[in-house]
């Protein structure tokens, strides 16, 4: 449900004196475009304070063109963690996403400030908004209020944070609102076309060449409006790249006609696999994969499944076989 306002965000920050932002590892284009931004703005939605972004681990090379990114700090599992009177938590639906950075901060009050369906509440402030299509439009809503003015860098982390998570102004969460907040972002001195040679024209060979496998691999239910890929760390290795190469590709399948699930499955170094799931129309992929203890939004989640991969491929898609075939609407629709 959705809670709070974009004024009780800044009130906390007004009233806080050393603020850290964090979001789960690995951050994405808006937690690492949220982070940024709110560290761009700082001295005016915050002017009392201190603020610092710190995260379990370094945001994706990718991201690296963003200005202040070397700022994004990590704490190391056994670092002990700065005096902090409030924790930002962008981009998240749920503390348990962390490994442990939250447990070092239990002094703090906590700002839940994000955009999840799945959200759990968490937090001592919340600002929870469903209906916008990233943590990057409730910032730029945040700066709106507190009449902040948007510098070039601040503008670029928002822009890149928005385009991550409406798929370039395509998927059914870009609003008018969402035009509305990017035209102010191009006001203050974003370029989309440097932008988009950044975010989707720097590829390295490895991730052309696991797309290449991937759809070499890729395999279809009965009904054929379902997708799915997976790819072994041996897959890494023989390709030369990480986890990072592997970004946009579920994406891929989604290019069907027709086309309504698609999962990809990353197997980890330790056995298990992490799974992204989008869809297109009708399909709640969310609700999914609360099933196996993940989330996300209704178009676009994740999880995280035991292993190993053969076993867990075959019972995943077994079981969103029979969900589908409870909720796919009559065909015409
Ligand atoms: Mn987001």
């Amino acid at each position: 449900m959705a809670m709070g306002t974009p004024n009780d965000v800044l009130q906390a920050m007004r009233d806080a004196t050393a603020i850290v932002v964090s979001s789960q590892s690995p951050l994405d284009g808006d937690s690492v475009g949220s982070e940024l931004a709110l560290l761009h703005l700082a001295s005016q939605l915050a002017p009392n304070a201190t603020v610092r972004a710190i995260n379990e681990a370094a945001p994706p090379r990718l991201y690296g063109f963003l200005p202040g990114i070397e700022r994004l700090e990590i704490l190391g599992p056994n670092d002990e963690a700065p005096p902090t009177d409030l924790l930002i938590v962008v981009d998240c639906g749920d503390l348990d996403r962390f490994d442990y950075l939250p447990s070092r901060f239990r002094d703090a009050r906590v700002v839940n400030l994000d955009h999840h369906q799945s959200n759990t509440g968490f937090g001592d402030v919340h600002w929870v908004a469903e209906t916008l299509a990233s943590t990057g439009e409730q910032v730029a809503r945040i700066a709106e209020v507190a009449g902040a003015t948007l510098d070039r860098p601040a503008a670029e982390a928002l822009y890149a944070a928005i385009v991550f998570d409406t798929g370039r102004f395509a998927y059914s969460n870009t609003s008018a609102e969402t035009l509305r907040i990017a035209a102010t972002l191009l006001d203050a001195g974003v370029r989309p076309e440097a932008m988009y040679r950044e975010l989707f024209r720097s590829r390295s060979p490895a991730s052309l060449q696991l797309t290449g496998l991937a759809l070499s691999r890729i395999r279809y239910n009965d009904a054929r409006d379902a997708a799915w890929v997976a790819i072994r760390t041996t897959d890494l290795e023989e390709a030369g790249g990480g986890y990072e190469d592997l970004e946009d590709l579920v994406n891929v399948p989604m290019a069907l006609r027709g086309m309504e699930v698609s999962l990809l499955f990353k197997e980890l170094p330790d056995g298990r696999a992490k799974v992204s799931l989008r869809s297109d129309r009708w399909f709640d992929v969310a609700a999914f994969a609360r099933g196996y203890g993940g989330g996300g939004h209704v178009r676009a989640a994740g999880m995280t499944v035991p292993g190993p991969l053969d076993r867990s491929v075959d019972e995943v898609t077994a079981a969103l076989d029979r969900q589908m075939a409870d909720t796919r609407p009559a065909a015409g629709r």
